[in-house]
């Protein structure tokens, strides 16, 4: 048997995209849609302050194409906290106009492929700020699902400890490459969502997220054993673009 490489993890994930009932919204009266939306932004104020405290953190997109028009992603250090903001968003007015349409629930994963021994990932400052970290506000974000191929000659769970590492470390470089351009967080969601990881990716120009995935294409680990799912691809939703969006 080959040998699981161990990871660290960090604050559970939860990627909520929803389906604006446009119909439905534009049937109430500007009043109640205005308390819809006041009801939202305190919900927002909430999560924000979750943020500032460190306790959590949250981001807000619109989505393009048909699969969804809003993605809220919520970071918690619990899975009981996390269905307590899933469940208050529920309980909104505003939720009444929305139809889920896709989530995924996952934790802040970072593997020790090609981490350093000398360092107590318990205690190191950059390692705690990468388990539980507070989402960046860029323009745009990228989230898929992945799995690492099980198809014969293919499979990744069957390559010794060495081999993995050597992959993965080419895996960092490429991606080492963008530093500055995209922030990554890797959420492992094996035993708790359909597939292994999720990928989301933040930057303020979409185009880096073609380039980057392009150019994993072709590397090693995501040509032969990469496996992917849905792409989302969403634009930064703050205040007043959210009034704006939900304006008749
Ligand atoms: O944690 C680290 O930053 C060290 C190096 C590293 C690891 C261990 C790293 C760096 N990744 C790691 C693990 Mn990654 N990553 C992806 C995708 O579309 C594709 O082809 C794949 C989707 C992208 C775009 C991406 C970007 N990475 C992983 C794992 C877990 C594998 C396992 O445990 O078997 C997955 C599934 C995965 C997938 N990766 C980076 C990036 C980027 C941009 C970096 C550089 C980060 C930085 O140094 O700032």
């Amino acid at each position: 048997m080959s040998e699981a490489v161990n990871t660290l993890e960090g604050w559970f994930v939860l990627h909520d995209v929803r389906t604006i009932d446009w119909a439905a919204w534009k049937s109430i009266s500007e009043d109640l849609r205005q308390a819809a939306l006041d009801e939202l932004l305190t919900l927002q104020q909430e999560w924000s302050q979750t943020e500032e405290n460190k306790l959590g953190s949250y981001a807000l997109y619109s989505v393009l194409g048909h699969k969804g028009d809003l993605v809220f992603m919520h970071l918690r250090p619990t899975m009981q906290e996390l269905n307590a903001v899933e469940t208050a968003f529920n309980k909104s007015l505003f939720a009444e106009f929305t139809i889920p349409s896709y989530s995924y629930v996952s934790v802040v994963e970072l593997s020790t492929y090609v981490s350093s021994p000398d360092v107590d990932p318990e205690t190191d400052p950059y390692i705690q700020g990468r388990l539980k970290p507070i989402l960046p506000k860029t323009e745009h974000i990228c989230f898929y699902p992945m799995n690492k191929r099980r198809q014969g000659n293919d499979n990744w769970y069957m390559l010794s400890m060495e081999e993995r590492k050597s992959m993965m470390r080419s895996h960092g470089m490429i991606g080492r490459s963008y530093a500055g351009r995209v922030t990554q967080v890797i959420s492992g969601s094996v035993g708790f969502d359909d597939w292994e990881w999720g990928v989301t990716l933040f930057a303020d120009d979409p185009i880096t997220f073609k380039k980057l995935v392009y150019e994993m294409r072709f590397d090693e680990v995501s040509a032969r054993y990469g496996d992917f799912g849905s792409f989302f691809v969403g634009n930064k939703v703050d205040n007043t673009s959210l009034a704006e969006l939900l304006s008749m």
